[in-house]
């Protein structure tokens, strides 16, 4: 397409503004607009104002039909099944040790709640060592491949904004003493921002404002970057994935791939019960026979506030954004992504509204969210504006609305404590120091079960700061192994770090 021919389109799509500067650009500004105009699915931007951006208020809504609570595998300690967990372990750690899993990151977020200017992954969070998220993960990822004796493979979501900076902290730190030809690099996909008339913003005169298409996005990228092929090459079936922001994640979970591989399943979650009816995670439930998250802000709260005969409540299934998936579940999913479903306006979280889902399995699409964000753009000048209210809508796809086209989507419960403490906010909840003081209590809780001696407050947390690396283990039971063979156990003080 000549550049006249660009410029006649975006006219006849009433989106002529983005060359409204055009004659003021030099060549180098000018290649860049026009690479980025023609990157750009107009008839897309088209149907998505049409669906989420335009439609008349009070229109659409998330369909609640039909919805139950999603059944899950309880732990041993909550009235599971012991035999059932044993056998998931075993069969996990048989996956393991043939090397069919990989560990899969989301590390495309922009991070702004954090206030933190740079990729989260890069963000200290270990009490003692003060280790990035990036390290935890690639020890425990190391302590896995040690312990099954097969190095994992690791792929790691960036964005266009952090993808250089990602690399980079890898390559200084020796990837951490990963095998760095094991650990791979790919950018999610961008979608332009358009004001609430549906018109697309420009970041500055010469681009358009473009951003991450959410962690659904993540499955389009996996296959567009080779990342599926290298996989399917290397003999993986299995992705463990998991968010860039949760320390405590248990990257590789033998019993949660155990339960993902024995049910033969599509994609797998794990849940925790809710803290309290508002916590603000998504709810697993099921639908029309199907596993779905329904997000915090598309619950109404009566429903959100319902409980169970016991006093628990009915709808407790928190989701903590970690799943399993298959390899092939993942091409399928890869091949539909980004289909346009109605978006109602609605419950406001974080500005983002709510969504419709899709419920066949034979059209295996995932739909644009709408997130109205403050965004960065130009006045009709062609002035910098930097806007104090939100100003236009990003649209996002979310990687667990592939959940209802699995087949046999199992959701295992799994402790908080063991599992999940993310750091998204600069303070309060969900925050740098909430996170640590998880950890140290984690930490605690490790080295009590295995006979040391810790003071502790009421809620475990210990009165010295101590650190665990993965390495010397990475869960209750590896630390027990690692703590029982040390010839002379040291004693919990300020400064403890075992490794
Ligand atoms: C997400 C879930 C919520 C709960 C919570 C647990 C959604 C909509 N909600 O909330 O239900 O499970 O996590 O912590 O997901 N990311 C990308 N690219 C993007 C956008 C996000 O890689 O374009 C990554 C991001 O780096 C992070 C993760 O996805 O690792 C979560 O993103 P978020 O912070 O937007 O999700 P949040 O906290 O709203």
């Amino acid at each position: 397409m000549t550049i006249d021919q660009l410029i006649s389109a975006y006219r006849a799509a009433g989106q002529g503004h983005v060359f409204a500067f055009w004659e003021a650009l030099n060549p180098e500004e000018r290649a860049g607009l026009a690479a980025q105009a023609a990157e750009i699915d107009l008839a897309e931007v088209a149907q998505l104002n049409r669906d989420l951006v335009l439609r008349p208020a009070g229109t659409g809504g998330v369909n609640l039909e039909g919805l139950a609570p999603a059944p899950c595998e309880r732990l041993p300690a909550n009235g599971g099944d012991p035999a059932k967990w044993a056998a998931a372990r075993a069969a996990g750690e048989a996956a393991l040790r043939a090397g069919r899993v990989a560990a899969f990151t989301v590390a495309g977020g922009q991070g702004t709640r954090l206030g933190y200017d740079g990729p989260k992954g890069t963000f200290s969070v270990t009490p003692l060592r003060k280790k990035s998220l990036f390290q935890v993960f690639a020890e425990k990822i190391l302590a896995s491949g040690l312990r099954h004796e097969k190095p994992l493979h690791w792929f790691i979501m960036t964005s266009h904004a952090n993808h250089e900076q990602t690399e980079q902290f890898f390559a200084a730190n020796k990837f951490f003493g990963l095998d760095r030809d094991r650990v791979h690099f790919f950018r999610q996909g961008r979608m332009p921002a358009v004001d609430f008339a549906g018109k697309l913003l420009l970041e500055t005169r010469s681009t358009l404002a473009l951003s991450p298409d959410g962690h659904g996005g993540s499955l389009r990228a996996l296959q567009r970057s080779g990342a599926l092929d290298l996989m399917a090459r290397e003999g993986i079936d299995t992705i463990s994935y998991f968010q860039v922001d949760n320390p405590l994640v248990r990257c590789i979970d033998a019993e949660f791939i155990g339960f993902h591989l024995l049910a033969g399943a599509g994609m797998s979650s794990k849940m925790v019960p809710k803290a309290f009816p508002e916590e603000k995670v998504g709810h697993f439930c099921r639908q029309h026979g199907k596993v779905v998250v329904i997000e915090y802000s598309d619950m109404p709260a009566a429903m959100q506030k319902e409980t169970n005969p016991d006093g628990s409540l009915r709808y407790g299934a928190g989701s903590i954004a970690i799943h399993v998936i298959d390899r092939e579940f993942a091409t399928r999913m890869a091949g539909g992504v980004g289909r346009v479903v109605p978006n109602p306006p609605g419950s406001e979280k974080d500005g983002a509204l709510g969504t419709t889902r899709p419920t066949s399995e034979s059209t295996p699409e995932l739909p644009f969210h709408r997130a109205d964000k403050k965004i960065q753009t130009v006045d009709a000048t062609g002035a910098a504006v930097k806007p104090a209210a939100a100003n236009g809508v990003k649209f996002e796809m979310f990687v667990f609305d592939a959940l209802p086209f699995a087949a046999n989507s199992i959701v295992i419960e799994t402790a908080r404590a063991d599992d999940f403490s993310p750091v998204k906010n600069a303070e309060g909840v969900d925050s740098p120091q909430t996170c640590r003081d998880d950890q140290l209590r984690q930490f605690a809780r490790w080295l009590k079960a295995a006979g040391a001696a810790v003071e502790t407050d009421a809620t475990g947390l210990p009165h010295c700061t101590v650190e665990v690396s993965p390495l010397f283990g990475y869960d209750a039971a590896t630390f027990a192994e690692s703590w029982r063979r040390l010839p002379v156990k040291p004693a919990v003080a300020d400064g403890l770090y075992l490794e």
